[in-house]
């Protein structure tokens, strides 16, 4: 039956002998196809289109199944490139039909006479690269081979219909029909005793328009999919009034938004919420019908936190519940095994409903598993359900089967792209491979794609290729090929953005596992389009990052390494801050400072809640300190961590680090006591490591009063804080107490020279800069005092102190220090563990639901403290602060 599913993509080879000679030989005449071709001309590149089709529209001319249609709303469905392109055409509805949007294609094809350059009912076979021409050489199964210098693949992501995988298909004796290779006449249904499998968007779709039609409808679900109501109709208004006022903006939103539609960052994250502002939300988005709407504008964890997530898959369950009548078809209905979003969610019209039509049986395959397919129907657990029609709605081989249909593309050294990808495709950027010069793929593995608005990604790239292709052409380049490395920092900036969502929960086409036997791993691009464009602008404007540009006369160029090394989100902080564009903090003055930094905080997420947040004031080395108690919310004693808060022994205060001083409240069970230690220039050193020895001493003979656990405490900081901790440490052996059972240092200052290399490296260009340090310890403590192990504790006897957790950063300036801290601990024989964040900066650490994937460093800090105090290092899921928001692991 496989033959069945690909009939029409098969036909005669009539290979002529004679081989056309282009510039570019673009296969496919979808939507990138389509604007390839546009663009090329423009470019001065003779350009020729092979589409085994016998028109225009790619996965629109396949997918004529009944009910296909659009699922992101036509308005933003659509070229943009041409503004009178855009205004020439309007669509009739909110979400077009199949036949619509083609004849969509038909009028752009008209109106930019594409066809003349497009080779229908053409299939492309092989691919060889030559090495010696410089060129791609394509076989063809229908008329001329083609000779060309840039071969690029528009072949779209859903375009090879999976096998079914299912015994027996050959026998049976009734119609077959594929979803995605929907017959072009009329399909007659009425009457007849008709079999759906598969339960996606193509299933979803179909099923309540065949159901009006069939006497009798038996739907074979394996996996029940999220669907929500597509409320077709007219566009709605306020999309409307918002595009008509300004269409130049909502495009341009769209394309530096994270999933190809305008709308907002969401901020609100959903425990901030409480249950009636959470529902209206649901309900609205409920009502507005929109994918996008519901995946993104909910609440700003929805994507990313499981927690958050699970709230909105109980709403829907309500929904489904609702319409369903039968109970157990309801349940058998409602997804339990993914995430919502983690599987492309549906958009439906009257699919639930459809489950009380008597003429409708769901077969629910998880319980009743298909066996065969016999000459009469289906057979499924115990049951045989005879019908006369079965339709495949079992989706693709998505991504990267029409990529690997044409067969073998040979590229450098005779490589074969098949065997390139053998454990799972490997590309820089989604759209060039390693080792297959001149090669492109338009929303290739890698690209935000599937996870994007199509049309905003597919004119990005389109737009981005021939861009460069005319720049090489014009430096006189013949030859461009992604490098080993920037390619495998691609796959590593891949695996660090999928941290951050919950696709990676889920077995879905997303990631491969639909297909038996496919290697898998998440395919598209999880960090959005925005996101996705810089990366590319980055690149030209650092000389063709990770490229080497060859031609016969000219030098060959190669500026090798990695685009993106910080993690996603990191970037994206960095980013706005960078926009903010804000002086100096050392330009400030110190009171300056400290205001800006209230001010700056406000603006964060608060933190979450825990048992109880007390304040009171400590004896410190010279008179009292203020000092903020964050209680876990199960019942104590709990061992007690005192914390010294970063700043630069300059700013901050008790409060300023409260969203981290809750989450590590939360993540450990202890209690933690956030010290408010005196500041320069006020009070200069070694005030501040006074304090904090002090303060630790005065805690730990207080321990009983604060309802803490007696015996030894533990310290942590961030910081300067870091430094003021481990000093303590030193002070606490030397001065007889108290007894410190772990000390967590994170980011420390350790040191008071400049000249390793992580001051150099991380000079500018990560929030905490070379010269705001040098203001701090000119702030803070004298030359004269500066080697004095209070203020420098690397310098110190370091033997005999408490076991450490020492955290660094990479892209931090304190990074090395912190590292030979480590280090020094350990050889002078103490127990010491290290978590050197890869791609993070000074801040990311304490940077609670912003940075996310700073999740895992601070679950390893939590442990390591529940370590030192004795404790299991994994805290028993009980109660608040155990939720399991630790799905999201990038740090280490
Ligand atoms: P999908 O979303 O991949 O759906 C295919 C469906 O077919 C899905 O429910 C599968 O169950 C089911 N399936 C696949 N193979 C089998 C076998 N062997 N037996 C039973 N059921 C099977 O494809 P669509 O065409 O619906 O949609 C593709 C995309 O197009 C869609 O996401 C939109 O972006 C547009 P499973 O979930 O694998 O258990």
């Amino acid at each position: 039956m496989p033959d069945a599913a690909v009939a029409a993509r098969s036909s005669e080879s009539t290979n002529s002998g004679t081989t056309q000679q282009v510039d570019v030989a673009v296969v496919g005449a979808g939507f990138a196809g389509l604007y390839l071709l546009h663009r090329l001309r423009e470019a001065g590149f003779s350009t020729v289109v092979v589409e085994e089709a016998g028109d225009v529209g790619g996965t629109w001319y396949w997918n004529r199944y009944p009910g296909a249609r659009c699922d992101i709303q036509t308005i933003d469905y659509g070229y943009t490139f041409d503004p009178e392109l855009d205004r020439a055409w309007t669509w009739s509805e909110k979400y077009a039909t199949q036949p619509e949007i083609l004849r969509y294609f038909g009028f752009v094809a008209d109106r930019y006479d594409l066809r003349r350059d497009i080779r229908f009912n053409t299939r492309v076979k092989a691919a060889n690269w030559d090495d010696t021409s410089g060129r791609w050489q394509l076989v063809t199964d229908s008329g001329a081979d083609v000779s060309c210098r840039y071969y690029i693949m528009a072949t779209g992501c859903l375009s090879a219909p999976k096998p079914p995988e299912i015994d027996g298909v050959a026998d049976f004796k009734g119609e077959i029909y594929f979803t995605g290779r929907w017959p072009h006449d009329e399909v007659k249904l009425a009457g007849k005793r008709v079999a759906v499998i598969g339960t996606g968007s193509s299933g979803i779709q179909s099923i309540p328009l065949i159901a009006e039609q069939a006497a009798q409808l038996t739907v074979f679900q394996r996996t029940p999919n999220f669907a929500l109501p597509a409320h077709n109709g007219p566009a709605p208004d306020d999309r409307k009034t918002y595009f008509e006022t300004d269409r130049a903006a909502y495009r341009e939103q769209a394309r530096w938004s994270l999933a190809g539609v305008p709308y907002p960052q969401e901020m609100a994250v959903s425990w901030q919420l409480n249950d009636a502002e959470r529902r209206e939300r649901f309900e609205k988005a409920w009502a507005a019908g929109d994918l996008v709407h519901i995946l993104t504008q909910l609440w700003a964890d929805q994507a990313v936190d499981f927690d958050g997530n699970a709230l909105i898959g109980k709403l829907i369950h309500e929904k489904i519940r609702s319409v369903v009548k039968d109970p157990g078809i309801a349940a058998a209905l409602s997804p339990h095994d993914h995430p919502f979003g983690a599987k492309r969610p549906c958009l439906d019209t009257n699919y639930y409903a459809t489950y009380n039509r008597p003429n409708v049986t769901l077969v629910n395959l998880r319980e009743e598993p298909i066996t065969e397919i016999t000459a009469t129907g289906v057979k499924a657990g115990e049951r045989t359900f005879d019908v006369d029609v079965i339709v495949f709605a079992t989706g693709f081989d998505a991504m990267t089967g029409a990529i690997k249909a044409v067969y073998p593309i040979t590229g450098r050294g005779g490589k074969s792209l098949s065997d390139v990808w053998a454990n799972g495709p490997q590309t820089y950027l989604g759209l060039t491979v390693s080792g297959f010069p001149n090669l492109f793929m338009i929303t290739g593995p890698g690209s935000p794609s599937v996870l994007s608005n199509m049309a905003v990604s597919i004119e990005q790239h389109v737009d981005w290729v021939v861009d460069r292709l005319a720049a090489l052409r014009d430096a006189g380049f013949t030859t461009i090929d992604a490098t080993e490395t920037a390619q495998a920092g691609w796959a590593q900036h891949m695996a660090d953005c999928s941290m951050l969502t919950l696709h990676r929960l889920a077995n879905t086409w997303y990631t491969g596992a639909n297909v038996p036997g496919k290697v898998q791993g998440l395919m598209p691009y999880t960090g959005g389009v925005g996101p996705y464009r810089s990366i590319c602008n980055e690149i030209v404007s650092r000389g063709m990052l990770g490229f080497k540009l060859t031609g016969p006369n000219v030098a060959e160029q190669c500026n090798d390494g990695e685009v993106v090394r910080l993690q996603p989100d990191v970037r994206l902080v960095l980013g706005m801050l960078a926009e903010m564009n804000l002086p100096p903090i050392e330009s400030m003055g110190a009171l300056g400072a400290r205001d800006f930094l209230t001010e700056f905080n406000k603006g964060r997420p608060a933190g979450r809640p825990v048992g109880e947040v007390g304040t009171g004031a400590l004896m410190g080395a010279d008179g009292p300190l203020p000092y903020r108690l964050y209680r876990p919310a199960t019942p104590g004693p709990h061992p007690i961590v005192v914390y010294f808060h970063g700043g630069g022994w300059v700013l901050g205060d008790e409060q300023s680090d409260d969203p981290f001083c809750r989450d590590i409240c939360r993540r450990s069970g202890m209690i933690v006591v956030s010290v408010g230690y005196r500041h320069a220039p006020e009070h200069r050193f070694p005030a501040a490591a006074e304090d904090g020895y002090a303060a630790t001493r005065w805690i730990a003979e207080h321990a009983a009063e604060l309802g803490g656990r007696p015996g030894p405490v533990l310290v942590a900081g961030w910081s300067a804080g870091g430094n003021i901790a481990a000093v303590t440490c030193q002070l606490a052996r030397d001065r007889g107490g108290p007894q410190i059972a772990g000390q967590l240092l994170i980011c420390p200052v350790t040191d008071c020279t400049f000249d390793r290399p992580s001051y150099t490296d991380n000079a500018t260009g990560y929030f905490v800069t070379r010269s705001l340090m040098y203001w701090f310890w000119d702030i803070y403590c004298s030359p004269a005092d500066r080697t004095d192990p209070r203020v420098s504790p690397l310098r110190g006897n370091l033997a005999g102190l408490p076991p450490a957790f020492v955290a660094t950063c990479e892209f931090d300036p304190l990074r090395d220090e912190g590292i030979a801290y480590a280090e020094a601990l350990a050889t002078a024989g103490g127990s010491v563990e290290q978590l050197q964040a890869r791609g993070h900066f000074h801040s990311s650490l304490m940077m609670v639901d912003v940075v996310i994937t700073g999740v895992s460093g601070r679950v390893k800090m939590a442990e390591a403290l529940r370590g030192f105090a004795g404790l299991p290092r994994k805290l028993e899921a009980s109660g608040e602060g155990t939720s399991p928001i630790t799905v999201n692991a990038a740090a280490g």
